[in-house]
């Protein structure tokens, strides 16, 4: 309960941004304005849901997603730093990282004069976290909840070398039905089919679903556009500081197996993933600090 009240207290905004906790114990960060609302667990900095005034969810949380301290929560925007996928020597480290299952703390938080709300946390570092990651470096995400929202990772080098990481933004976007919905903004990039030996290939027109799909796009640095007709919707995908874009849906086998995907829930997600993947990771040199944005928006059909 102080831990609460310490964070209200502190950041807290009378009528628009407030500290809670959900069934689990992870304690959260739920905002309401005149343009959005949206709700952020302080474990990984993990936004789980974002509803601009008017429109249905835009972001895919699953029913049987669970909140529990150091497990990854199915949905939302889970943060991949600082590798991406399996890691590349210890096959024993968390896929994705290990920053989506920790806890972050809560660095600002501000109202903005267009109406939109910002917050912004930081990584917080530690003995287990040093396991994974033995460079000094500081890791921010800012979040930007209005008609548009924007999610700003910035990694800094406080080191004395060089660091190369792998980064992304893991969004779930909500969709009708994924069997009829298309993705644009890949058309002609090479891309690595993660289902066929890491073959690989390159997409010829917008991108739709028929099967599991599991594919990492390189030098993708186009905006996207998820088209949605049974929600009347395309949901804009704008980026900076990411060459690669990573589109998956588990379909039906995998999402059982998974076990928190909910009853036919792939069916109404897709993930489009902002990312620095693969080929396309980032070296950052002593002092530098490199932004991994991005910007969702929807706009009718
Ligand atoms: O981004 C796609 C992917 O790498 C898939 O291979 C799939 O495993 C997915 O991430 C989910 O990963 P997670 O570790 O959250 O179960």
């Amino acid at each position: 309960m102080a831990e609460l009240s310490r964070l209200n207290e502190r950041f807290g905004i009378r009528d628009q941004l407030a500290f809670s906790k959900v069934p689990g114990g992870l304690v959260v960060v739920e905002i309401v304005n005149s343009l959005a609302a949206a709700t952020v667990a302080l474990q990984g900095a993990h936004l789980l849901n974002w509803i601009p005034r008017g429109e249905q969810p835009v972001i895919w949380l699953s029913r049987d997603a669970r909140f529990i301290a150091g497990q990854s929560i199915r949905g939302g925007v889970p943060v991949c730093w600082p590798w991406f996928g399996p890691h590349s020597a210890h096959t024993a480290y968390p896929a994705h990282g290990f920053v989506r299952t920790v806890p972050w703390q809560v660095c600002e938080t501000k109202m903005l004069e267009d109406g939109a709300t910002f917050v912004a946390f930081r990584l917080l570092r530690t003995g287990a976290t040093d396991v994974f990651w033995p460079h000094t470096s500081v890791l921010e995400l800012g979040i930007t909840v209005g008609a548009t929202l924007e999610l700003d990772l910035m990694t800094r080098n406080t080191g004395p070398e060089s660091i190369t990481i792998g980064d992304a933004l893991h969004t779930y976007f909500a969709v009708s039905d994924v069997r009829h919905i298309a993705v644009e903004g890949l058309e002609g990039c090479p891309y690595i089919d993660k289902l066929d030996s890491d073959k690989r290939k390159q997409q010829s027109g917008p991108v739709t679903f028929k099967t599991e799909t599991d594919r990492i796009y390189l030098g993708a640095s186009a905006d996207c556009l998820i088209n949605d007709p049974g929600m009347q919707r395309r949901i804009r995908i704008g980026k900076r500081g990411s060459r690669s874009t990573v589109v998956w849906n588990p379909w039906i086998e995998k999402a059982v197996r998974m076990g928190d995907m909910g009853e036919n829930g792939y069916l109404n997600m897709v993930c489009v993933e902002s990312s620095n993947a693969a080929d396309d990771v980032v070296t950052i040199a002593p002092g530098d600090e490199h932004h991994l944005w991005v910007s969702y928006q929807v706009e009718s059909l």
